[in-house]
């Protein structure tokens, strides 16, 4: 099905986020790693500012996925980067503090893709992110970005070490630039969607 995106709002405290009503995919990552982009790529438009400074965008920006004319289907939260500065008790220090009660608790919150760099060895922060994820028993995938960047070679290198830094099964390689996964991941996306819609 054909679904265009659309910019809901942008919000800077819980009191902002849009009622949840229908299953949301969140775009979370250090800044820099290609969120926005990713998010572009799957809707084939420029519906999320792509920053030219990192770490610029401090809100989560909510947007509206819907076939012409319909209701929405889906919602996209593009999330603010971090690991800015050095990490805190919490995720990180850089991070405002209305993201992790947004991820504890939104009740829609169905898939957290979280990106990491495929050019860039395992971090500490996102190993962070992933295990507080993983304790928070909330469903993600790691998308490892930028793979246009990488010989064949590098690429298979690269992924093998983010799967063992990072602890993964499965990690998916993706180009925002040359399409690369996306396909793949609008599956998964669909997929998860149409469980959380039945439950
Ligand atoms: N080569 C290549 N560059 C990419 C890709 N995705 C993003 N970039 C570039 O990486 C930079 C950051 O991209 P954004 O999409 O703004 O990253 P972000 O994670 O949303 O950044 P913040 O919102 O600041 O946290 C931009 O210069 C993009 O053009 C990709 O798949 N391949
Ligand atoms: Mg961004």
């Amino acid at each position: 099905m054909e679904l265009t995106a659309q910019f809901l709002l942008s919000a800077l405290s819980a009191a902002q986020f849009p009622a949840p009503d229908v299953p949301e995919i969140a775009f979370l990552g250090r800044s820099n790693v290609g969120k926005s982009s990713l998010l572009n790529a799957l809707v084939g438009e420029k519906a999320a500012k792509v920053s030219s400074t990192p770490g610029r965008t401090r809100a989560i920006n909510f947007f509206n996925l819907a076939a012409r004319n319909r209701q929405a289907r889906l919602v996209f939260a593009d999330l603010p980067g971090y690991g800015y500065a050095k990490i805190s008790k919490s995720i990180s220090a850089t991070w405002p503090a209305f993201i992790e009660p947004y991820l504890a608790g939104r009740a829609t919150l169905a898939l957290c893709i979280c990106l990491v760099d495929a050019n860039v060895p395992p971090q500490a922060s996102d190993r962070q992110l992933l295990e507080w994820l993983r304790s928070a028993g909330r469903e993600f995938v790691v998308v490892a970005t930028k793979v246009d960047r990488l010989s064949g070679n590098e690429r298979t290198r690269n992924l093998a070490a983010l799967k063992k830094g990072l602890g993964l099964d499965d990690i998916l390689p993706a180009s925002s630039k040359t399409r690369h996964g996306i396909r793949e991941l609008w599956a998964l996306i669909e997929s998860v969607a149409a469980a959380n819609r039945e439950s």
